[in-house]
């Protein structure tokens, strides 16, 4: 009866395709950390779903790496969860064609990712961005995983595989867990500095945060965030979204609530409020920043990390791949 003692599986997973920001932090990491110890945790660094878009080589070898130290910086554990990456387990692009064959077009069509993403690459619209879902399905369904913590604008892909799932286990009987997204309550949506419309985002330097960002960056980030005409520092996520993002950061960095928060700052003025949710982030970040770049130097241990990761999570993969090809029809190897 193994299904019914084993711990909670939990898979997410991020891309490198750019510097782990501020929003990647509060709406992923920042849980995944605190699941380690309740559930068996599974984090995956997505290079595969990172040449969706074109890369620069050498630049995606080394965030990769930059990745893996940031992922132990922030407190993942290689000893309690497994961490790899993806293109170290083949199952996950196997299983992606399989499971591409049970998605449908239109289904793949309404996707908001892909209709934002076609139109910032709108030269390269690749068949890789289309299915991008399908290999995210695959990532989760492989190791059978019962929860997915990610930030608000990746629900509707869990969403998806959930329903690429349950199509499959009503053709072929019981094979996939059924995923759910977990997202956070503060920290769900992390939205730029320089356009609180807008969701904080790798690709946009000025209006976010990164891990790696130096003190005086962030102090000058968040001096020139931008806000409202008015003075009070006051929680209106519709009349005042610049300054709910920053009490949103504020609270998520120091565990304060919204409510101790307004209070603190009451008839202060932004300018104080700005330099105190600066001096939060600076003190959030300076041990993650100082630890990866530790962790760095020593690839010879990120090396043994991620390899241990990698066999382990072939292993898990292995089995589901396994069932999936019997269930399909093919032969067995
Ligand atoms: P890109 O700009 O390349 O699309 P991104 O910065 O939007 O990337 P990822 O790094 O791919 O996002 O996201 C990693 C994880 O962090 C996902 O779970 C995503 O939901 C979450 N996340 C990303 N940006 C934010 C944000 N601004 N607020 C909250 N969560 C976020
Ligand atoms: N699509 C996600 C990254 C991602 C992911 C996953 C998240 C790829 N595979 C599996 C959770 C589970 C993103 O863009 N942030």
């Amino acid at each position: 009866m193994e299904s019914n003692v084993r711990k909670k599986r939990i898979f997410s997973g991020i891309q490198p395709s750019g510097e782990l920001t501020l929003g990647s932090y509060m709406g992923a990491i920042k849980n995944w950390v605190a699941l380690q110890d309740e559930y068996d945790c599974v984090y995956c660094i997505v290079d595969l779903h990172a040449i969706t878009v074109r890369q620069n080589p050498a630049d995606l070898r080394r965030r990769a790496m930059e990745q893996l130290a940031q992922y132990i910086a922030c407190g993942l554990d290689p000893e309690k969860s497994i961490l790899f990456i993806q293109s170290h387990v083949p199952q996950h692009a196997e299983l992606s064609w399989i499971l591409g064959c049970y998605t449908q077009f239109g289904e793949l069509s309404r996707m908001t990712q892909f209709k934002q993403k076609s139109q910032q690459h709108a030269d390269n619209i690749t068949a890789g961005l289309f299915t991008y879902p399908v290999l995210m399905a695959a990532d989760i369904l492989l190791y059978q995983a019962d929860l997915v913590p990610v930030g608000e604008d990746q629900k509707q892909h869990v969403e998806l595989c959930r329903d690429i799932a349950q199509r499959f286990n009503g053709v072929y009987s019981e094979t996939f867990v059924l995923p759910e997204p977990f997202i956070p309550k503060m920290g769900a949506r992390i939205m730029s500095l320089g356009n609180p419309m807008n969701k904080m985002s790798k690709s946009d330097p000025e209006g976010c945060v990164y891990l790696l960002d130096r003190p005086e960056d962030i102090r000058r980030k968040f001096k020139r965030a931008v806000t409202d005409s008015e003075t009070s520092v006051r929680f209106d996520k519709e009349a005042k979204p610049g300054i709910s993002n920053l009490l949103t950061i504020y609270c998520a960095s120091t565990g304060k609530t919204v409510e101790e928060a307004e209070a603190e700052f009451a008839g202060q003025g932004y300018g104080a409020f700005k330099t105190a949710v600066g001096d939060a982030v600076i003190e959030l970040m300076r041990p993650v920043r100082e630890e990866t770049e530790r962790l760095l130097a020593d690839k010879a241990y990120l090396e043994s990390v991620y390899r241990e990761g990698a066999r382990r999570a072939q292993y898990l993969a292995g089995k589901t791949l396994a069932k999936v090809h019997r269930k399909v029809g093919f032969i067995a190897r």
